[in-house]
């Protein structure tokens, strides 16, 4: 999955694909390097960041989206809102990208059940402007599980297909830098809840504060790029369904070499469990 912000302020590529031209462009240019989905957001969820107003969201995102889906491109929509998961879909989105695992508003799970859309509950705990203060946990791996298998539960009573699901454990989202290496280690805990599991750690902070300099100073984004293709690897391997990344071409030839490495020593699990939520056309 690759990155698509329009945003002007996203922390790892912010500003830079801001008009919808652009933004195009940059998503074409992902689709050549690899990418089987693309990932367009309007909102930055960048630590410390404020909400933009949701009719300043649509008109970021539905132009790019339409375009992007006319070119043939299988389109996911980077958003907490119902209202701008229904027109995203409406323009031809087919998954749905919430970071708030529907928390953020309680009309999303109907929504998502009304559109049919494939859906990532990523692990969440509040917005971006509070996450940092929410980083308490008895065993973080068990305690992520925990908290997605409820919001599992709340979506199906929304009328949420369980084939819809797709499971985040939300790196970086109220998670400080070493919290996020056992949820990495662990994958088999989500899993273990039966759905195709996403992972997103791409030029995150805690790769930052992984690659620091002998001073300590956090390598700054774009560096960290390396180290996310060694994510995605290591994530495709462990049985990831999918890894949500800002340059695509070194993680798709990194999910490859995981598919035939473990090809090689036993049954696939790449792409496993489950069925995919995307029937997918390749392009
Ligand atoms: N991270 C960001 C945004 N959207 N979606 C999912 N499913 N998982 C993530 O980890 C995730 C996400 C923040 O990164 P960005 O600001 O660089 O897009």
């Amino acid at each position: 999955m690759g990155v698509v912000n329009v945003t002007p302020d996203s922390f790892s590529d912010g500003g830079e694909w801001f008009e919808p031209s652009a933004a195009v462009a940059h998503g074409l240019e992902l689709l050549g390097e690899g990418a089987d989905i693309l990932d367009v957001g309007g909102e930055s969820t960048r630590p410390g960041s404020v909400r933009v107003p949701q009719d300043q969201e649509l008109a970021r995102v539905l132009p790019v989206i339409e375009r992007l889906a006319a070119h043939g491109a299988t389109v996911s929509v980077d958003t907490t809102r119902a209202a701008v998961a229904e027109r995203a879909v409406a323009a031809g989105a087919r998954l749905v990208n919430d970071v708030s695992g529907g928390l953020a508003d309680p009309d999303m799970g109907r929504a998502v059940a009304e559109t049919g859309a494939a859906y990532v509950a990523m692990h969440w705990r509040g917005h971006a402007d509070v996450m940092d203060g929410l980083q308490q946990y008895d065993d973080v791996v068990a305690d992520v599980r925990d908290e997605l298998a409820a919001r599992m539960a709340a979506l199906q009573d929304d009328g949420v297909r369980p084939e819809q699901i797709i499971l985040d454990p939300g790196l970086g989202f109220a998670k400080a830098g070493a919290l996020n290496w056992p949820l990495l280690a662990h994958l088999d805990a989500l899993h273990g809840l039966g759905r195709p599991v996403l992972v997103g750690a791409s030029r995150k902070r805690f790769l930052g504060h992984l690659l620091a300099d002998t001073a300590g100073h956090p390598a700054p984004p774009r560096a960290r790029d390396d180290a996310t293709a060694a994510i995605s690897a290591l994530s495709a391997a462990a049985g990831a369904w999918c890894v949500r990344v800002h340059t695509v071409r070194a993680s798709a030839d990194a999910v490859r070499v995981a598919a035939a490495w473990t090809a090689a020593s036993g049954p696939a699990r790449v792409g496993s469990p489950g069925t995919s939520p995307l029937r997918h056309r390749r392009h």
